[in-house]
C-alpha cells in the first residue's frame, strides 16, 4: 500500500474532539464546529448554523470509520458490490447516523445543555430527495443493510442539483416547486474534485488496423463533459463499516471549447458550459412510465460511464489484468436505467484497454446482474435508434455487434423460427426502430431478478418469457425489504422501547427475533402498552396534520392511510369511492352507527400525468365536502397531506391503523410501503399483488384484510372482454357513487371537472375498479367491525409486527449476497493511528 505520509514521520492522532462521545467533548465539538466551520458565534447563529455544527460533529465520528473501512478494503482487495442506480432516496441523514453510531442519547443531552432542541435541529435537515419512490428508496434501504452486514460495497449514482419536486396543494391541485436541497450546504457529502472522469457524447467513429493487425475503433466525440465525484459515507448499524455512496456531478471541461473562445465566440463557450452542467441538474419526476428524452439518456450514460471508469481505475491500481475484472467487482443494475453500462463496459475494455471482443464479453457478462421493477409495458425503456446514433454512436455499433452474436445463438436454439428472434432481439424492428434496454440488460447479465415472488413468476411468464426460456438458470426472485433501523427504530422510538423492554434489542439487526413477541399478543397488559404507543403516535400525527392543513382529526378514529405515488394502477380513486359510499350511507341515515375513520392520503403525481393530478383534486374535493358536512359530525375526515416524502413517511407509518395496498392484482411489482406499515403494527387491506401475497403468508390470513380479483382472474376477465358497465348497472350503490361525483356535488356544481376520470371508469376501466368495488366495500366493512373489538385488533397488530422478520432489507441483501453476488462480510477494525 502506498501512503502519502513520509516514512518515519509520526502519525498525528486526530484529536479527541473529533471522535469522543462524552457529554463535555460533544458540547465542545459542536461549539468548535459552529465557530470554525460555520464561522458563527452562538448569539448570532441561526438554527441552520447549529444544525450544520451538529452534523459536522456527527460526521467527524463517521469519518473515522469511513477511513478505516476504505483502508481495509484497499488492503484486502475484497470482492465488492457496486449498486448502480439513477435514484437514491436517502431521506435525512442526521437522525439515522445518530442511531447507527449509537450516540442519540448523548447528543440529545449535549444539545439540551447548549440550550437547543434536538427535534428542531433534526427537522432543519433538507432531505436528499434523489428519487421518485419505491425504486429509489429501495436503493437507500439496501445501502443501509449492506453497511450493517459489513459487505464491501459502493453505491453509484447521480448528484442531482434538484431532486424530486416539492409538492404544494393550491385550491386542491398539485403545484410543483423546485427542490433546492443544496441551498444551505450539505454537510454529509465530501467533494472529490480530483476524482473526475471524462464522458463523451455524439460525434463519429472511425476504424483502422493497427501495426499488429488489430482492428480498432476510435470515437471522435462532439462533446466531452467531466463527472466529478461527491462521496457520502453510509454507516452500518453499530459496526465500524462505513461504505461509500459516490454520486457524480457533471462539469464542463474547462478548455474544451477554447477554440470557440479564442475566435471570439465567448457566448458559445459559456453556452457549452451550461449544456454540460445541465446533465445533472434535475431528477426526472416520472416513476412509471418513463419518458424518452435525450437528456434522460445522457444522464444514464453519464453516470454509468463515470462509475465504470472509476471502477477500472481502482482495479488497475492493484491488478494489471482486466480479464479478471468480474472477480473483483459485481454490478447490480437497478432496473434498466444503468443498462447502457453493458455496452459501455465493452467499449472501455475493447476500445480503450484493447481486450479482444470475446474476453471483454466474458468479463461483461460476468459483471452485471439486473433487477426488474415493473411489469407495466409502457414503463419498459426503449430508445429510438436515431437518438442513440446521435448521442452514442459507438454504443450503437457495439449493441448491433452484441445483438448479432446473440441472435446467432438464438437461431441455434430456434432453428427456422423468426418470431422468438424478433421478440428477443435487442432491437425492436416492429415499426420505428428502438433499442430495448431490458433486452440489453438480460443479454449482458449473469443474473436476472424480480422484486417479489409473484412479480418474478409474472416476469418469467410474460415480459421476460423468451429470456426465461433461453436462460432459465439466470432467473431468481429477491423479495424486497426495508431497513428496520430507519423504519422502526428512528421513526417509532416508542414502539422500539416497548419491544426492546420485552425481548432485548437483538431484533434490530436480526428482525426474525420479533417472533418472540408472538406470545405477548395474548397478554392483556402488553396489548394495552402496544395500544398506548400507537395512540401516542396518532396524537403526534394529528398535531402535524392540524399544523399543515388546519384539519382537526380525532386520534381515536381509525387511521386509514394510503401514501405512495399517485397512479391509476395504485387505485387511490378506489379508496375515494369507498369514502363516498360511507358518506352516502351517513346522508341516508345520519344516525348510522359507523366506525369513525380518518382517511389520510399522501403522494406526488408525475407533473405531466393529468389523470393522476385529477385524482389528487378528487381527494381534496371530497375532503372539502365531507369534512364540513354537519351530518357527518366528524365521523369521517379526509386529509391530503402535501409533499409526501421520506421525512413525512417516518411520521406516518407509526401512526397507521390500516394500510391501503389496493393495486390491481398483477401490477404492483412489490411495494415496500406495505412492509413499513405492517412492521409498525398497522393491518393491511390489500389485493393479492406484489409483496402483499408474501406479507399475508407471513402474518396469517386471519390478520390480513384480503379483497379483489386475483391476477389470473384479472387476466381471464380481460381476455373474455371486460365490461365495467356490467358491474355498474348491477350495483345501485356503485352507480349512485359515480353519479354523485358526476353531478358536481364535489365540484361546486361543475359537472365537467371529474368527467375524464369518470368516463375512464365507465368506458374502459383499465385497472378494474368496478370489478373490485363491491369486494373492497365488503372488506372495509369487516375492517370497521374488527376495529370495534379493540383487544382483538391489538392482538392482530402485535402479530403483524411479530411476523415481519422476512421483510428486513437485511434478509434481502443476504439473499443477493448468497445467490447472486457471492460476496462475504469484511470486518472493519478502527485504525489505531486515527483514534
Ligand atoms: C419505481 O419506484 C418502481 C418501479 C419502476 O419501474 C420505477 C420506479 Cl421509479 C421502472 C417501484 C415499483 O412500482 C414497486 O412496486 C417496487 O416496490 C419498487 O419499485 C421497488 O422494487
Amino acid at each position: 500500500m502506498t501512503s502519502l505520509i513520509p516514512e518515519g514521520c509520526p502519525i498525528v492522532a486526530v484529536e479527541d474532539d473529533r471522535t469522543g462521545t462524552s457529554l463535555e467533548t460533544l458540547k465542545r465539538a459542536i461549539m468548535d464546529n459552529l465557530f470554525y466551520l460555520q464561522a458563527r458565534f452562538p448569539s448570532v447563529a441561526s438554527r441552520n448554523d447549529f444544525y450544520m455544527a451538529l452534523s459536522y460533529t456527527v460526521r467527524d465520528r463517521l469519518l473515522q470509520r469511513w477511513i478505516s473501512t476504505a483502508e481495509t478494503y484497499l488492503q484486502q482487495g475484497s470482492r465488492t458490490v457496486c449498486y448502480f442506480s439513477a435514484e437514491f432516496l436517502l431521506g435525512p441523514h442526521l437522525g439515522n447516523n445518530l442511531i447507527n453510531l449509537g450516540i442519540r442519547q448523548e447528543v440529545e443531552e449535549a444539545v439540551n445543555e447548549l440550550g437547543l432542541d434536538i427535534e428542531e435541529l433534526l427537522n432543519q435537515e433538507e432531505e436528499p430527495g434523489l428519487g421518485n419512490g419505491g425504486l429509489g428508496r429501495l436503493a437507500a434501504c439496501y445501502l443501509d443493510s449492506m453497511a450493517t452486514l459489513e459487505i464491501p460495497s459502493f453505491g453509484y449514482g447521480i448528484r442531482y442539483e434538484f431532486g424530486i419536486f416539492d409538492q404544494e396543494i393550491r385550491d386542491g391541485w398539485q403545484v410543483e416547486v423546485t427542490d433546492r436541497w443544496l441551498r444551505y450546504g450539505n454537510p454529509w457529502e465530501i467533494p472529490r474534485p480530483e476524482v473526475r472522469m471524462p464522458v463523451k457524447f455524439g460525434g463519429h467513429t472511425r476504424s483502422y488496423t493497427d501495426s499488429d493487425g488489430h482492428y480498432r475503433v476510435i470515437w471522435d466525440a462532439h462533446h466531452v463533459v467531466e463527472g466529478v465525484a461527491y462521496d457520502t459515507p453510509i454507516l452500518g448499524y453499530r459496526v465500524n463499516t462505513a461504505n461509500t455512496l459516490r454520486l457524480w456531478r457533471a462539469e464542463a471541461v474547462e478548455s474544451f471549447d477554447f477554440q470557440a473562445f479564442n475566435t471570439g465566440n465567448y457566448y458559445g463557450a459559456v453556452r457549452d458550459k451550461i449544456t454540460s452542467e445541465n446533465i445533472t441538474k434535475v431528477l426526472y419526476p416520472n416513476d412509471e412510465p418513463l419518458q424518452g428524452k435525450e437528456l434522460r439518456l445522457s444522464q444514464q450514460y453519464f453516470f454509468s460511464s463515470s462509475s465504470l471508469q472509476d471502477m477500472i481505475r481502482i482495479y488497475l491500481q492493484h491488478n494489471p489484468d482486466l480479464s479478471k475484472f468480474h472477480q473483483k467487482f459485481t454490478v447490480q443494475l437497478n432496473d434498466t436505467h444503468p443498462a447502457i453500462s453493458v455496452a459501455e463496459l465493452m467499449r472501455l475494455l475493447v476500445d480503450d484497454h484493447h481486450l479482444d471482443w470475446n474476453t471483454a464479453w466474458n468479463v461483461t457478462q460476468h459483471t452485471f446482474a439486473y433487477t426488474n421493477h415493473t411489469l407495466l409495458p409502457e414503463a419498459l425503456e426503449k430508445w429510438p435508434i436515431a437518438l442513440f446514433q446521435y448521442l452514442l454512436p459507438r454504443h450503437l455499433e457495439i449493441i448491433f455487434e452484441i445483438n448479432q452474436r446473440f441472435l446467432d445463438q438464438v437461431r441455434l436454439h430456434y432453428p427456422g423460427q423468426s418470431d422468438p428472434l424478433a421478440r428477443l432481439s435487442i432491437i425492436d424492428e416492429s415499426g420505428e426502430r428502438y433499442v430495448r434496454m431490458a433486452n440489453l440488460a438480460c443479454v449482458g447479465s449473469y443474473a436476472i431478478n424480480g422484486v417479489a415472488a409473484l412479480h418474478t413468476e409474472l416476469l418469467k411468464a410474460t415480459v421476460l418469457h423468451d429470456f426465461y426460456q433461453l436462460y432459465p438458470e439466470r432467473f431468481s426472485n429477491k423479495t424486497n425489504g426495508v431497513t428496520p433501523r430507519r423504519w422502526v427504530v428512528l421513526s417509532n422510538p416508542g414502539l422500539t422501547g416497548l419491544i426492546s423492554e420485552q425481548i432485548g434489542d437483538g431484533w434490530i439487526k436480526d428482525l426474525d427475533q420479533l417472533g418472540q413477541l408472538e406470545p405477548l399478543a395474548n397478554d392483556h397488559h402488553f396489548r394495552a402498552c402496544w395500544g398506548k404507543t400507537k395512540h401516542d403516535n396518532k396524537v403526534a400525527l394529528a398535531e402535524h396534520i392540524q399544523a399543515k392543513t388546519g384539519i382537526i382529526v380525532d386520534p381515536n378514529s381509525l387511521f386509514d392511510i394510503q401514501v405512495k405515488r399517485i397512479h391509476e394502477y395504485k387505485r387511490q380513486h378506489l379508496n375515494v369511492l369507498h369514502i363516498i359510499t360511507l358518506y352516502q350511507q351517513i346522508k341516508d341515515n345520519p344516525h348510522l352507527d359507523i366506525t369513525p375513520r380518518t382517511f389520510i392520503f399522501g403522494g406526488k403525481a408525475a407533473p405531466g400525468y393529468f389523470t393522476a393530478k385529477l385524482m389528487i383534486k378528487l381527494i381534496t374535493a371530497v375532503g372539502d365536502v365531507v369534512n364540513r358536512d354537519p351530518d357527518v359530525a366528524g365521523r369521517l375526515k379526509v386529509v391530503f397531506l402535501p409533499d409526501y416524502n421520506v421525512t413525512f413517511g417516518q411520521r406516518v407509518y407509526p401512526a397507521a391503523d390500516l394500510s391501503e395496498q389496493i393495486s390491481t392484482a398483477g401490477l404492483e411489482a412489490s411495494g415496500t410501503g406495505n412492509m413499513k406499515f405492517s412492521m409498525n403494527g398497522a393491518l393491511t387491506i390489500g389485493t393479492l399483488d406484489g409483496a402483499n401475497v408474501e406479507i399475508r403468508e407471513e402474518v396469517g390470513a386471519e390478520n390480513f384484510f384480503l379483497f379483489g380479483l386475483t391476477t389470473p382472474e384479472v387476466q381471464a376477465l380481460g381476455a373474455k372482454g371486460y365490461q365495467p358497465w356490467d358491474y355498474i348497472q348491477s350495483n345501485p350503490q356503485l352507480k349512485r357513487v359515480l353519479d354523485l361525483i358526476a353531478s358536481g356535488h364535489f365540484s361546486h356544481g361543475d359537472t365537467n371537472l371529474f368527467q375524464p376520470l369518470l368516463s375512464g371508469l365507465w368506458n374502459q376501466d383499465k385497472y378494474y375498479l368496478m370489478a373490485d368495488y363491491q369486494s373492497y366495500i365488503d372488506c372495509q366493512q369487516q375492517v370497521s367491525q374488527a376495529y370495534q373489538n379493540r383487544e382483538q385488533w391489538l392482538a392482530m397488530s402485535i402479530l403483524n409486527t411479530a411476523r415481519m422478520g422476512k421483510f428486513s432489507s437485511d434478509r434481502s441483501i443476504q439473499d443477493y449476497c448468497r445467490d447472486i453476488w457471492h460476496v462475504s462480510p469484511v470486518i472493519i477494525k478502527l485504525n489505531g493511528g486515527y483514534q
